[in-house]
């Protein structure tokens, strides 16, 4: 703990406030993830990499840094994490999933912002995340209206550099982001000092494809019935991609993996096989954010597949590997990235898509639609999403809420009379 003390301090961190921080996260953990039964033996690695949060992996950034490394934080699946290990860097997502961090977010944004957008800017405006106070720079996104404008108050924070995603799929707009792919390069060559060559990047793109495939192998073991892994601890897998060491990850859900397989095998579930499953679409969870998960577990269902950038749009979808050049592989880059199905893009008839097809690959009993609060995209586009399910036959509610425990009995009746409609 001393010597975390003395990292934190070097890191510049408001060691007050960030004490009231880390005193909240063992319990809630405890209650939520500790709690489970039969959890599988491959979660141990994941349960340590959470209760030092603040420990182990900052030290490993503060290690890389004082090599001469940079860190850059990122706040969206469009950005590719392949430049940045290309670059010598390392990349860490910094979506603030709590809400220890929201009201401080409310002092400079209005208070009907996401609380995803609220909780990164209390993080950063805090000085209470080692994630954030490692960053050399940070790459923020023009996807929603609220990200787009929270990047001009947090550049009076920090340094930050701002792709510019189109919101269309036509070839055009595929171009167009491999001239964002293109100034990304630049500006990360200039930040470390090393040149992405083609050999770097084909390292890099095998490097994330493993991780991809890694982590599908994981999803696609929850199409087994009984389900050997609930969705929480899934879910928590899919969280600790964004900032975990990128190999070791990878070979620690592997291993989790080999464990599942043999569950399936011998039909060992941590749900009854008849127990109700649930698809989940819509805004992402950022770490701690296990509120809608935790209330659907804790009501006797299982969550078997996330359709959310915490989930399947993270992993699905492989950069092509075969190119050589760095025009062929940026375009290769721009093909993968562009193939990503977020609201804030239209239309988006790719997503309504998936999330049918996912229902039914994952015989999903129904689908929960999480929408965090004030978030227009994803609740806009409901609509088309709950016309195309009732055409199906598959049954969905909407769920909006936030990070905070105000609703959560509200959204457990929800939760709980949908669960008896499904029978
Ligand atoms: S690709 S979902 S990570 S933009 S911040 S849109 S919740 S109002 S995070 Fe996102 Fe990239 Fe799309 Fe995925 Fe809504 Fe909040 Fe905006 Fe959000």
């Amino acid at each position: 703990m001393t010597d975390y003390k003395k990292l934190w301090e070097s890191m510049d961190i408001d060691l007050e406030k960030h004490d009231q921080l880390c005193n909240l996260l063992p319990g809630f953990f405890a209650d939520v993830y500790l709690s489970q039964e039969n959890r599988p033996e491959g979660m141990n690695y994941f349960n340590l990499v959470v209760s030092s949060i603040h420990g182990l992996r900052p030290e490993e950034l503060k290690r890389h840094k004082d090599d001469g490394g940079k860190v850059v934080g990122t706040f969206c699946v469009y950005v590719p994490d392949e430049l940045i290990v290309a670059a010598g860097a390392i990349g860490i997502g910094l979506c603030g999933g709590s809400q220890f961090w929201v009201p401080d977010g409310e002092k400079v944004l209005p208070k009907n912002t996401c609380p995803l957008i609220k909780s990164f800017m209390g993080a950063k405006i805090t000085r209470t995340c080692p994630y954030f106070q490692s960053c050399d720079l940070l790459v923020g996104e023009t996807t929603c209206d609220g990200k787009k404008k929270a990047w001009e108050i947090l550049e009076n924070y920090a340094d930050i550099h701002v792709m510019h995603l189109p919101q269309m799929k036509r070839d055009v707009d595929i171009k167009a982001w491999v001239q964002e792919i293109e100034i990304l390069k630049e500006k990360l060559e200039k930040l470390t000092g090393n040149e992405i060559t083609p050999d770097k990047l084909k390292d890099a793109i095998r490097l994330i494809n493993e991780k991809r495939r890694a982590l599908k192998r994981l999803y696609e073991l929850r199409k087994a019935r009984p389900v050997p892994i609930s969705g929480k601890d899934a879910l928590l897998v899919s969280q600790i991609a964004f900032y975990d060491d990128p190999e070791r990850f990878t070979s620690k859900v592997n291993d989790l993996c080999d464990e599942l397989e043999e569950r399936v095998k011998s039909g060992e579930g941590v749900f009854p096989a008849h127990a109700k499953r649930i698809l989940i679409t819509g805004t992402p969870m950022a770490i701690p954010n296990w509120k809608l998960h935790h209330i659907v577990e804790s009501s006797g269902a299982v969550v078997v597949c996330e359709e959310t950038c915490t989930g399947t749009r993270y992993f699905e979808n492989f950069v092509e590997e075969a190119s050589n050049t760095l025009e062929g592989q940026f375009r290769a880059l721009a093909e993968r990235y562009m193939k990503t199905n977020c609201a804030c893009f239209t239309p988006n008839r790719g997503r309504i898509d998936d999330i049918i097809r996912l229902a039914r690959e994952y015989e999903a009993d129904g689908v929960i639609y999480y929408n965090l609060q004030f978030c227009q995209p994803y609740a806009v586009e409901y609509e088309l999403v709950r016309r195309a399910l009732q055409k199906e036959g598959i049954p969905v509610i909407l769920i909006e809420t936030d990070y905070s425990e105000n609703d959560s009995e509200q959204v457990k009746t929800r939760v709980q009379a949908f669960l008896e409609m499904l029978g």
